[in-house]
């Protein structure tokens, strides 16, 4: 983009407020006279690779909020939608899990409950092993014992990768080398890490394509069988939809897995 382009562009705000200009006359909004303006909306958030659903979402809790308001003038059209526009965005965007980790993993080990487990997964070369890592040093940071589990037990060189990265970070690393059987490994982590105390671990999986049914069923089974605090996706941001189908995948195949096996969904929802 130019210096030019950047001048002449108007902000997304105000671009989102020009397709309700046509309202500027109109007394109380009725849902009717809203249709096309929210249509337009849609149409720009779907153009602009906003996933079809949110786009949707989005407009309907904007018309809801709309609906029925009285309209002065232009400026509080503008104003209302802004504000309409932000709670929507909030209500969409508000986690319905707790983000504070290090107060969960604190209640967990106040209640003598175990080590607090994350499992991190996602399709092949997203930076999953890289997330683990930073993590890690994130709770190093903030006072925690950490063992890394070398659950990636099919990519040749995930474990020395995985070793390098505790060498560096100074944490303790779980390996029983290639070709095992990951929630095996998994499991003998998380007993190693109860056993010395140790405050988190954090399991590091081998990619896998959201569509290959045996890969998903091999996480599933990691994770319904030892029951994580937490199960991390790591995603691509550039892919732009598509992460939308990985996450979705990801998270049927798990809780397909937790139906069949009687497990609880909801403790191993993805992050
Ligand atoms: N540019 C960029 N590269 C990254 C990021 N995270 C990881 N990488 C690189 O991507 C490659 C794959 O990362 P890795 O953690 O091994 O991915 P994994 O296969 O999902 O475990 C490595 O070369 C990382 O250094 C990131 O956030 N940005
Ligand atoms: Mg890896």
């Amino acid at each position: 983009m130019t210096a030019t382009d950047g001048a002449a562009a108007p902000s997304a705000a105000a671009g989102v407020v020009t397709f309700f200009r046509g309202l500027a006359g109109v007394q109380q909004l009725s849902a009717a006279e809203l249709a096309p303006a929210l249509a337009s909306v849609r149409d720009a958030l779907v153009a602009k690779n906003v996933t079809a659903a949110i786009a949707e979402r989005l407009c309907d809790s904007v018309g809801a909020s709309l609906d029925g308001v009285r309209m002065a003038s232009m400026t509080t059209i503008a104003a209302t939608v802004r504000g309409a526009l932000r709670d929507a965005l909030t209500r969409l965007l508000t986690p319905r899990q707790s983000t504070d980790i290090l107060a969960d993993i604190a209640a967990k080990r106040a209640a003598g409950g175990g080590p607090f487990v994350i499992v991190f997964c996602g399709v092949n070369g997203v930076g999953k092993s890289t997330s683990l890592a930073k993590t890690a040093y994130y709770l190093q940071r903030h006072g925690l014992s950490v063992l890394l589990a070398a659950c990636d037990t099919f990519r040749a060189g995930a474990v020395e990768q995985l070793r390098t990265h505790a060498r560096c970070l100074g944490v303790d690393l779980y390996d029983r080398g290639y070709g095992r059987d990951a929630a095996g490994v998994a499991a003998d982590a998380i007993r190693r890490a109860r056993d010395t105390h140790t405050d988190v671990v954090l399991v590091d999986t081998a990619g896998r394509m959201q569509d290959n049914g045996p890969l998903m069923a091999a996480l599933a089974k990691l994770v319904a069988t030892n029951h994580p605090d937490r199960v991390f996706f790591v995603g691509e941001a550039l892919v732009g939809n598509d992460g939308v189908d990985q996450l979705t995948k990801f998270n049927a195949a798990l809780a397909d897995h937790q139906a069949g096996s009687g497990g609880c969904a909801s403790s191993t929802a993805l992050c």
